[in-house]
């Protein structure tokens, strides 16, 4: 039996391409490929996708003997897909250029992966005071809605170090817009395998100029309205429940506030107010009820998916050993 048993292959360092995204980082970009390539990632195997810098970033990446592109379309976003389409190895690490992230972790995100996870992000736990505090506030909020929609238990969605499965992400349209694109990608990974981890990081004050602006922050939260729609059609139940919800426990405090202090009965008041109330607290019910099935929907079809890869590779087992005979 143990012959049908598939072995896993191992996932190493080689397998994976280190995505930076720059965009006039001069400052820090040599110091952030050293980095990289202090724990033995080949300068082949890196590729910095620029956003037109005017800077010297370009030059001092291609000094340094890595494949330097330049980006499609605009902004970050923009250039992760353009490092997806031009990726060779089947996982991506993709981390900025501005020396936040620690490079020397990569080697755990490659150990992760081996454990079968298809996405492993840098959860930012540790030098949080390098997050400008909007930032740290959106990311919560964001992070929070995320794992109610999907299931999930980050507690830093939006880092920009992480590794991915490109086969997962590749092919997908992705939408995001600005930078969002981490919520994106994680939000295709959750639905379609739900093996998604992190890992604790230290998060280093940035090299050079801010280039992130405070409407990021409204940017996302659209995004991530878009995402919850498509991935989570309950999110529209859940606003309509709220909408009903809110007004009519309004109404209901105001006739008891009328009765209790003042001794009037407002009848029409009361029956319109409950009435509203009510239809409030079933939509909610009923929103909580489809984000659970959904959720549940999620995990059925990445068990069966598991199934049949599982299946798949006894199956191509068997094959190679008629083939031997
Ligand atoms: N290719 C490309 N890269 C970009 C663009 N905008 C920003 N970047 C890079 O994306 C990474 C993240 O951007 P940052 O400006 O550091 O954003 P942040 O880390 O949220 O904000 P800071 O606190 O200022 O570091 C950096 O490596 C930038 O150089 C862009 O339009 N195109
Ligand atoms: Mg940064």
């Amino acid at each position: 039996m143990e012959a049908l048993t598939p072995k896993k292959k191992e996932i190493t360092l080689k397998d994976v391409e280190v995505v930076i995204p720059t965009l006039n980082e001069e400052e820090a970009i040599g110091r952030v490929l050293d980095e990289v390539f202090s724990v033995g990632v080949k300068p082949e195997q890196v590729m910095v996708v620029d956003g037109h810098s005017t800077d010297r970033t370009r030059d001092i990446a291609r000094e340094k003997g890595v494949r330097v592109l330049l980006q499609e379309g605009k902004g970050k976003a923009d250039a992760i897909k353009t490092a997806i389409k031009h990726a060779t190895r089947p996982y991506m690490l993709v981390m900025d250029g501005d020396y936040t992230y620690p490079a020397t972790e990569i080697p755990r995100f490659v150990e992760k992966a081996n454990e079968g996870f298809d996405e492993v992000i840098g959860a930012r736990l540790y030098g949080r005071e390098n997050i400008p505090l909007l930032h740290r506030f959106g990311n919560w909020i964001i992070t929070r809605i995320f794992n109610l929609f999907f299931g999930t238990k980050l507690r830093d969605v939006l880092s920009g170090m992480y590794l991915v499965k490109l086969s997962l992400v590749r092919g997908l349209p992705i939408e995001s817009r600005g930078f969002s694109i981490e919520v994106d990608i994680a939000a295709k990974v959750a639905s379609i395998t739900g093996k998604i981890t992190e890992i604790p990081i230290y998060y280093r004050r940035r090299i050079g100029k801010k280039k992130l602006k405070m409407i990021h922050g409204i940017l996302i939260v659209k995004d991530i309205v878009k995402l919850a729609w498509r991935y989570n059609p309950a999110f529209i139940i859940l606003v309509l429940g709220a909408l009903l919800f809110i007004p009519g426990l309004t109404i209901n405090l105001w006739v008891l506030m009328r009765l209790l202090f003042y001794g009037v009965k407002h009848y029409v008041w009361a029956i319109i107010g409950t009435l509203i109330l009510s239809s409030g607290v079933l939509t909610l019910a009923l929103a909580v009820i489809t984000i659970y099935l959904k959720r549940f929907e999620y995990r059925i079809t990445h068990h069966v998916l598991e199934i049949r890869r599982e299946l798949n590779e006894v199956l191509e087992m068997l094959g190679e050993k008629e083939g031997e005979k």
